[in-house]
Formats: C-alpha cells, sequence, structure tokens
C-alpha cells in the first residue's frame, strides 16, 4: 500500500487513520507541490488532487472510497460490517452523506467567503444542515453505525474536520465531543504524526 500526499492537504487523514486503526503496512509519499502538479501526478490522479492510494494493482482515488477499500481488506479487524448487512447500508450511507452533503458545501463556503459571502453563508447554512443530521444521528450514541467504531466513524467525522477547519462551522454539543474522541483515538494521533 503506497499513499501519495502533499502538505496541507486535510483529505489523506482518512486514509492514514483507516491504515493505522487497521494496523496494516503502508508507505507514504509526501510530495512537494511541483511533484502534486506534475505529468507524473496526473497520471495517477487524472485531477492532481491526493489522496491517491497504489494498493499493488492500480491507482484508486476519491478519499471515502480508499478508506472502505482497506477496511475491506481486512474484514477481521471490523472497521467495516459484512457486505449485505443493513449496517454496512449504513457505512455506505454516512460515507455518501458526509461526502456530498457536508464537505462540497464546506468548500464552497471557504471559496466563495471574500467576493460573495451571501453565497459563502447560503453554503455554510447547508453545511449546518448536514451537520445537524449526523448530530441526531448521534444522540444517545457513540458511533454512527452498529454502537462500534467504523470506517463511517473514520469518513464521517474526518469531512467534519475538514468543515472546521475552513471555518464552514463552529463545532459545538454532541459533534464536538464525537471530534475529541474521534482525535484521541491512538491511531489519528500516530496519522497526523506521519502525515506532519
Ligand atoms: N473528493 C476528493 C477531493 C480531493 C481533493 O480535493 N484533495 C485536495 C487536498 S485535501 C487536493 O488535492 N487539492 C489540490 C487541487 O485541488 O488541485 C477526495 O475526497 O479525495
Amino acid at each position: 500500500m503506497r499513499i501519495y500526499h502533499r502538505p496541507g492537504a486535510g483529505r489523506p487523514l482518512r486514509i492514514v487513520w483507516t491504515l493505522e486503526e487497521l494496523g496494516a503496512p503502508y508507505e507514504l509519499v509526501i510530495m512537494s507541490p511541483e511533484e502534486s502538479a506534475s505529468d507524473e501526478h496526473r497520471s495517477r490522479h487524472p485531477l492532481g488532487r491526493v489522496p491517491v492510494l497504489d494498493d499493488g494493482e492500480g491507482m484508486v482515488f476519491e478519499s471515502s472510497a480508499l478508506c472502505l477499500h482497506v477496511a475491506d481488506l481486512h474484514p477481521d479487524a471490523g472497521l467495516i460490517p459484512a457486505v449485505g448487512t443493513h449496517d454496512r447500508a449504513l457505512v455506505y450511507q454516512w460515507a455518501f452523506f458526509s461526502m456530498t452533503e457536508i464537505e462540497p458545501p464546506a468548500v464552497e463556503s471557504r471559496r466563495r467567503r471574500e467576493r460573495w459571502p451571501e453565497l459563502s453563508d447560503a453554503a455554510a447554512e447547508r453545511v449546518r444542515g448536514g451537520v445537524a443530521v449526523i448530530e441526531e444521528a448521534l444522540n444517545g450514541k457513540e458511533y454512527l453505525v452498529a454502537d462500534r467504531f467504523t470506517v463511517a466513524d473514520i469518513i464521517a467525522s474526518g469531512v467534519l474536520r475538514v468543515a472546521v477547519r475552513v471555518g464552514a462551522y463552529e463545532p459545538s454539543g454532541r459533534t464536538a465531543e464525537y471530534l475529541s474522541v474521534m482525535a484521541a483515538r491512538p491511531a489519528m494521533q500516530r496519522a497526523i504524526a506521519r502525515l506532519g
């Protein structure tokens, strides 16, 4: 397993954290800005983005796809419920929900902030709507799926971290608590240390 990362990028944390939770060996390639803009990197990711995973058979991109894939490679680690179960469907649900309903408006709210503050506020409102859904799902529960830590928590909390980082929302209440519990996981700490 080889992960391609660029300093300052927030999304590679998800896959490195997943690998650390699994205790799976991996190599981390930290590219310079020039390397990440090169044709060589575009041959890994057509838009030149990170993270990219080389799983030994080829390249895979899209951070949540990487997390789901490596969790599948270690079914006994318990990070992902069995294929075809309701809990597995819930993992997909939270992965897609976070990646489509929260991350894009969070990034949009950051991009529009200076020149189009009203559009930025509208995007931040959409982020808050998505976060409220996660808050509600966590009401009285520690984790999103099956009362245990799964890759859904890695993806959802990873997206929430990006939303906080770009200033799209201020964590409070249950999501603030959830983010601190996730951040305190030793595997997450190791991932942060590896990424620098
Ligand atoms: N949806 C993609 C987004 C990837 C992405 O935008 N990554 C950022 C770093 S966190 C990037 O490479 N940005 C460089 C660029 O946009 O050129 C994923 O989740 O992997």
